[in-house]
């Protein structure tokens, strides 16, 4: 196993956070947060979830029972995984390249359907986390031992140094879970043209993408009676907290986090129970939070069919085909990198 550390300083420390471990990172990851916390309304962008405990908290949401979009998404690619693989070029796939791929726990559908039609795809992970990276490690060596893998620990909304391209077959990159939909339209195709970027003509990318359902439906997805969700949430105080110093008190806020039918949209806020005063740390001075004033940590689209693969035509990949949830709650697009 191979590991490409983009976000490594020359510190010695292990590497946890992307955000945080070069001193570029560093700064660009402080940039960030003052100027999204001095926004109105006030954010934290939600790459900032996933420290250690962010990453094992979104495990933690994935088997609970309201939240339906993995459940959904894994048994669509249980379903159709031989079909994605035989579409995405069969036995002479050379690679899976996955965008965000948390604990890869899904993907390992689409391995097992490779190695079923006699091929042996490298697989490489790519995501911020190495909690992450390091649960995608163990899920690989305990199911499929027989499959290379890389890891590549960065930032997808920052340049991007994948390993060179495997010789052979088309390549076929992954970016499921959703994740799509917790950009606005413009960073979702700036994403996706990124990585047409790293593809050739005739590679392909299968996107997974939460669809319109009914609202109640999706309400109690982000507002578990666990709590996990608003653990989660307060969570990003944590981290934004060990990375700038700064003096949130997570438990001040209140989870929030209603969908949005017109805007086909969860919004993820933390709102606060009363006036704050707050030490910005290394973001530099203090900021006032009015008496349940929200700060903004994610939004998660809903989408339709058609939105999804004008993203994809969008982002300069023909959509190809089209799998969908037996209930209509998840669609996974297959399309390929057109000619330029
Ligand atoms: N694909 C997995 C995980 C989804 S959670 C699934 O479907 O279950 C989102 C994942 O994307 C997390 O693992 C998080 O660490 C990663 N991530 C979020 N923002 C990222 C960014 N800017 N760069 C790289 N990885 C990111
Ligand atoms: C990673 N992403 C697709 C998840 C979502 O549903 O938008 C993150 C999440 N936020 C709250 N619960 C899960």
């Amino acid at each position: 196993m191979r590991r490409l550390e983009q976000l490594q300083g020359g510190s010695g420390r292990p590497a946890r956070t992307a955000a945080l471990v070069s001193i570029d990172a560093e700064a660009a990851a402080m940039a960030e947060l003052r100027e999204a916390l001095q926004r109105a309304p006030r954010e934290v962008p939600c790459k900032y979830f996933y420290d250690d405990r962010g990453s094992a908290l979104f495990e933690q949401i994935t088997r609970l029972p309201e939240y339906y979009p993995t459940r959904t998404e894994r048994a669509l690619l249980e379903a159709e995984a031989e079909a994605i693989v035989q579409a995405a070029g069969g036995a002479g796939l050379s690679e899976m390249v996955e965008l965000g791929s948390g604990a890869a726990s899904k993907t390992v559908a689409l391995l097992e359907a490779a190695l079923r039609l006699g091929g042996r795809p490298r697989y490489v992970a790519v995501d911020i986390s190495a909690h992450a990276l390091a649960r995608t490690r163990e899920l690989l060596a305990q199911a499929r031992p027989e499959i290379p893998v890389d890891e590549v620990l960065a930032d997808y909304t920052q340049e991007l140094r994948l390993p060179p391209a495997p010789d052979g077959g088309p390549r076929l990159a992954l970016f499921l879970g959703g994740t799509i939909g917790n950009d606005e339209d413009a960073d979702a195709t700036r994403l996706l043209e990124r990585m047409r970027g790293h593809l050739a003509p005739g590679d392909l990318l299968l996107l997974g993408a939460n669809l319109v359902t009914e609202p109640a439906v999706i309400h109690a997805a982000y507002n578990d009676s666990a709590g996990v969700t608003a653990e989660f949430n307060r969570n990003i105080l944590r981290n934004v907290n060990a990375l700038a110093r700064s003096a949130f008190d997570p438990d001040a806020f209140d989870h929030y986090a209603p969908y949005v039918i017109e805007r086909q949209r969860i919004e993820m806020w933390l709102v606060a129970r009363r006036a704050l005063e707050v030490d910005l740390g290394r973001l530099g001075g203090r900021i006032q939070l009015a008496s349940r004033e929200g700060i903004r940590t994610e939004i998660s689209r809903r989408f339709t069919r058609d939105q999804v693969l004008r993203l994809l035509d969008d982002a300069g990949f023909s959509p190809e085909h089209w799998f969908e949830s037996p209930e209509g709650r998840f669609g996974l697009a297959l399309g390929r990198v057109r000619e330029l």
